[in-house]
């Protein structure tokens, strides 16, 4: 696709001084590269804009650690976005700018205290919102999104998902009926319908993938996966994120897409 905005605004955030506080659940702590970070970041934005998004980034938090994390801050779907509220504490003050950048694009709604809610555990589906019930989203995140989301004709489900950090991390949708997962953190039963490509069992981390519609964004670290996809006819665009994934991020976890018409508006 031409370099144009045809496809939608997509909202990223600069990779923060503090990086390397970032919140860890799984992964030991490994020294991150900033520089690198800021360059494998720089490597996804233009591979999103050579998709045909307008990049946007939302003004630098350099003392929150996991800001450039922005999926978990809001849910964006078509007729309304949901700015959730974080799981970990040291990221809630991150939904401010993600609000503010927002409002002029979709109606606004919100999860409230005490209710938990990570966008990186949240799978749209068409009409059904798949919500992983990780350590950062509660059983009142999920109501409260259910609540919101009902009105709109949107279904929502919970899942559970185990021995990673997000739904996200464990399965995300690469086709129109066709989804990436790790069957060893996510149930694959659970998506009767979908045909689901598994990861190379040496790459757990390869279920993440950000789907554009029309090809994905995936971790150029996991050829074998890759390979996977493109043999089931999925278009691959391969970018370095290996910093970032030391920080326990995939490639979803550093855009969200505003996509649509409402999204050109300013
Ligand atoms: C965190 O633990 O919150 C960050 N270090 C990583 C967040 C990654 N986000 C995502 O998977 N959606």
């Amino acid at each position: 696709m031409t370099n144009d905005a045809r496809r939608g605004i997509a909202l990223t955030r600069e990779v923060p001084d503090s990086i390397a506080q970032c919140e860890l659940t799984h992964l030991a702590r490994q020294p991150i590269d900033l520089a690198r970070a800021r360059a494998e970041h720089a490597s996804y934005e233009r591979a999103l804009e050579a998709e045909g998004f307008t990049v946007r980034r939302l003004q630098p938090a350099p003392a929150l650690p996991d800001s450039v994390f922005v999926e978990d801050t809001a849910i964006v779907l078509d007729r309304v976005a949901v700015i959730t509220r974080p799981g970990a504490a040291s990221r809630r003050p991150e939904v401010d700018a993600v609000r503010e950048a927002l409002q002029s694009l979709r109606p606004l709604q919100e999860i409230v205290e005490p209710a938990t809610l990570d966008g990186g555990d949240v799978l749209m589906l068409d009409t059904e919102a798949v919500v992983g019930r990780s350590t950062r989203t509660s059983d009142d995140g999920v109501r409260q999104l259910a609540k919101i989301l009902s009105p709109l004709g949107l279904r929502t489900r919970e899942i559970e998902v185990t021995g990673c950090l997000h739904l996200k991390s464990a399965v995300t949708r690469v086709g129109l009926r066709t989804l990436l997962a790790n069957p060893a953190w996510v149930d694959v039963r659970a998506f009767p319908g979908w045909t689901v490509i598994e990861c190379d069992e040496r790459e757990p981390a390869a279920a993440n993938a950000l789907w554009l519609g029309d090809a994905v964004i995936h971790h150029e670290g996991y050829p074998r996966t890759r390979r996977r996809l493109e043999q089931a006819g999925v278009r691959v665009i391969p970018v370095p994120a290996s910093e970032l994934a030391r920080a326990e991020g995939g490639v979803t976890c550093c855009s969200l897409l505003v996509t649509g018409a409402a999204s050109l508006a300013r």
